[in-house]
């Protein structure tokens, strides 16, 4: 049909294959090429029936994303509907044939076909909201008249794929096939050749009576998960539509709320994450022929929470993991951890991962170890202790890593004999969820060492971003400054539920003094000592660890906790807060929600110019991602260098100035030219 299409006859069936690597996207040339495709089989009299398959790793994983940042977006979403149409009105049964993934446009085309297959590892699901879109090509009609309301409203709303087993129990596929899926769909369709076509649209049974329910327990859950975001509350509008409107009144629907998500700021600012995301593998010196080494096995120093999180880390990936602690009690209530983690999983399957955790007190086996990985205390001399230990032990082409969160990997390297195989995994929190990896580059490391940590942190399923050796990195650099400001905002007059509520309402996670609770105040004043060279200092949060106000961890820190964690004002932090103010002599003012919410993501944003001119970070859009899978800043407004440019650089230079602080020489240029970070 096309370079993207292939057209082939297997005798009286005709089989089109979508050939557009890497995911089959359905960019300009699929969307015709595939049209004129059931055009064609249509028009060929020997023709009884038609699959559509995907050749490579999948069948289609939806639109082609950068057409909708195109001028041209709205002829292509109808390009995509007309095709829709003249797959679903073929005179000629369709039969679908989905391996890999049918995502997003994907699966709207699938549902499109009068048949599904599946294959038994594929996955099917309307992601559409994690780019702030609903689906737009029928996606909500169809989904709900195949899988019933209630289920397309969980997989429109919420995003999250489902598998083979589920999606045929569901009824979204007709079939789960096993072996040769092209074979498979061609002996299916020459069984359903001679029958009437059973077209999708035409399929009303399972929209009666569609409980309301449905929809207003899922506004409420699409409220909480998504809090600020509107694209989940327009795919459930647009199914409640569903059971209302005939089809073609149901498309017009879908389509006027799919046009609003799409022209709002947070699909913009969720398409860019997408693309942000994706950006991180790309690193200039690296390609896909560097070399890597092999991560057969790998070794943990330190069984605390960091230590615990990074083994399961491994161990989720499948890569077996010895982890060493200095005393038998430390060791024990690492490995209870890991156990309290794995009982959530069906007996059989917590075993398995048990057995690949071996805990102990030695470091037997370490120098087997592909990698090793070192989580102890976050002290450079006790690091650098632990690095001349395993330096001497492990194999050479051992890879050896800290988990260090600012620290200097150089100083860490000189205490081996080989800096050029040192890197920093700086992992988050619990690292057995969190996706984000801080890979640090010290000024030895081979681009070997490189290519490996960033395969491996694809492999464990993070995301791994570069990051060059300063205090701090990227990420703790950053919220050193944002902590500060938020802090200062107290000794100016804000109280700690303003500062928190501020920033919880601008999008992110948590407050920032919730945050500081959450983390541990101390853990937060060390990070501070080692990459803060401001000129003035926080001044209560000293006093708040020297009482023993940690945080959450020992029930107070700049609020209160109960027994539940349930945070609430405390006034003797009030108190406190004031009378240092007083006693330094800070004059304190009723401080505007604006201000708070400007000083601390703008104290970001300033810093995040300075890093990026540095080449710290190698894009602004690596930025983002940390603070978006690391730091809780909503995904929504795209991180805080993509919002710096929403708000445009001269506005941020001139808000920066009414602060009273320098601008980054960056941040200048790019205002002075009208230009953006990103
Ligand atoms: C949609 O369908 C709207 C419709 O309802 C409306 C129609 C009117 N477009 O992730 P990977 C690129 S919205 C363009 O590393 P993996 C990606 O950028 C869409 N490009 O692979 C990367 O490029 P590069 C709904 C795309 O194996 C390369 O492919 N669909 C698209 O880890 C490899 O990607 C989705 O939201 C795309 N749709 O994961 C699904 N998808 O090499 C989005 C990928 O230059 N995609 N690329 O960096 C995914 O979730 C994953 O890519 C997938 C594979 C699971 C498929």
């Amino acid at each position: 049909m096309n370079t993207f299409v292939r057209f082939e006859r297997d005798r009286d069936v005709a089989v089109v294959t979508i050939d557009h690597p890497p995911v089959n996207a359905l960019s300009p040339g699929v969307v015709e090429g595939l049209r004129a495709a059931i055009e064609q089989a249509n028009v060929e009299a020997e023709v009884r029936a038609i699959v559509v398959i995907g050749s490579g790793r999948t069948f289609i994983a939806g639109a082609d994303v950068h057409e909708f940042q195109k001028p041209t977006a709205g002829e292509y979403v109808a390009k995509i509907r007309a095709t829709l149409s003249t797959i679903e009105d073929s005179a000629k049964p369709v039969v679908m044939a989905i391996h890999g993934a049918a995502l997003g446009g994907g699966l709207e085309t699938a549902m499109a076909g009068h048949y599904r297959l599946i294959a038994p590892s594929a996955q099917v699901g309307q992601p559409e909201v994690k780019l702030g879109l609903i689906p737009g090509a029928g996606g909500t009609l169809r989904l709900p008249r195949l899988a019933g309301v209630a289920k397309a409203v969980e997989m429109c709303a919420f995003g999250a794929p489902i598998k083979a087993q589920e999606a045929f129990a569901a009824g979204i596929v007709d079939r789960i096939v096993d072996g040769d899926l092209r074979a498979g769909a061609v002996a299916f369709a020459r069984e359903v050749a001679s029958q009437p076509v059973r077209r999708t649209r035409d399929r009303q049974e399972k929209l009666a009576n569609a409980d309301p329910a449905i929809f207003s327990a899922a506004r409420e859950q699409a409220s909480k998960k998504w809090r600020g975001q509107t694209a989940p509350l327009a795919a459930i509008d647009a199914v409640e539509a569903t059971t209302k409107l005939a089809f073609a009144d149901g498309l017009k629907r879908e389509s006027e709320l799919f046009y609003q998500c799409l022209r709002s700021p947070q699909a913009k600012a969720l398409i860019y994450a997408f693309f942000a995301e994706r950006a991180v593998t790309k690193i200039p010196g690296i390609s896909g022929s560097t070399p890597t080494y092999d991560i057969a096995r790998a070794a943990i120093v330190g069984a605390g929470t960091m230590g615990g999180g990074i083994a399961m880390a491994f161990v989720n990936a499948g890569i077996p993991v010895l982890i060493k602690e200095t005393g038998q009690e430390a060791l024990d209530r690492g490995m209870t951890n890991i156990r309290r983690n794995y009982a959530r999983l069906p007996q059989e399957a917590a075993d398995q991962k048990l057995a690949l955790i071996t805990p102990q007190l030695t470091f037997d086996g370490f120098d087997q170890a592909d990698i090793i990985v070192e989580a102890v205390f976050e002290n450079l001399a006790v690091k650098q202790q632990v690095f001349r230990e395993i330096d001497g032990i492990s194999k050479p082409g051992a890879i050896l890593a800290t988990n260090t969160s600012s620290l200097d990997i150089d100083q860490i390297a000189v205490a081996t004999k080989r800096p050029d195989m040192v890197i920093g995994l700086h992992f988050f929190s619990p690292a057995n969820i969190m996706r984000l990896i801080e890979i640090v580059r010290g000024s030895a490391i081979r681009p070997e060492v490189t290519a490996t940590a960033a395969t491996l942190a694809k492999r464990l399923g993070k995301i791994g971003v570069i990051a060059g050796n300063c205090p701090g990195f990227i990420g703790n650099r950053m919220i050193n400054v944002y902590g500060r400001e938020a802090q200062f905002l107290l000794e100016e007059g804000a109280t700690v539920e303003d500062v928190n509520q501020a920033l919880f309402d601008f999008g992110m996670a948590m407050g920032p003094l919730a945050m500081f609770d959450l983390v541990g105040n101390d853990v937060m004043r060390d990070i501070a000592a080692i990459s803060s060279t401001a000129a003035r200092s926080p001044l209560v949060l000293p006093q708040l660890c020297a009482m023993g106000r940690l945080g959450q961890k020992t029930g107070k820190g700049w609020s209160r906790y109960d027994e539940s964690r349930k945070p609430s004002a405390d006034p003797e932090v009030a108190a406190l807060i004031e009378s240092t103010a007083r006693s330094a002599g800070i004059e304190r003012r009723i401080i505007s929600k604006q201000e708070i919410v400007d000083r601390c993501i703008l104290a970001l944003v300033n810093e995040g110019a300075h890093i990026l001119e540095e080449g710290i970070a190698l894009r602004a859009s690596d930025i983002d991602v940390i603070y978006l899978t690391g730091y809780g800043f909503p995904a929504w407004r795209g991180g805080p260098m993509f919002y710096a440019d929403s708000i445009g650089s001269s506005n941020v230079v001139a808000r920066i100035e009414e602060f009273g602080w320098t601008p980054a020489p960056l941040l200048k240029r790019l205002a002075a030219k009208g230009k953006t970070f990103t």
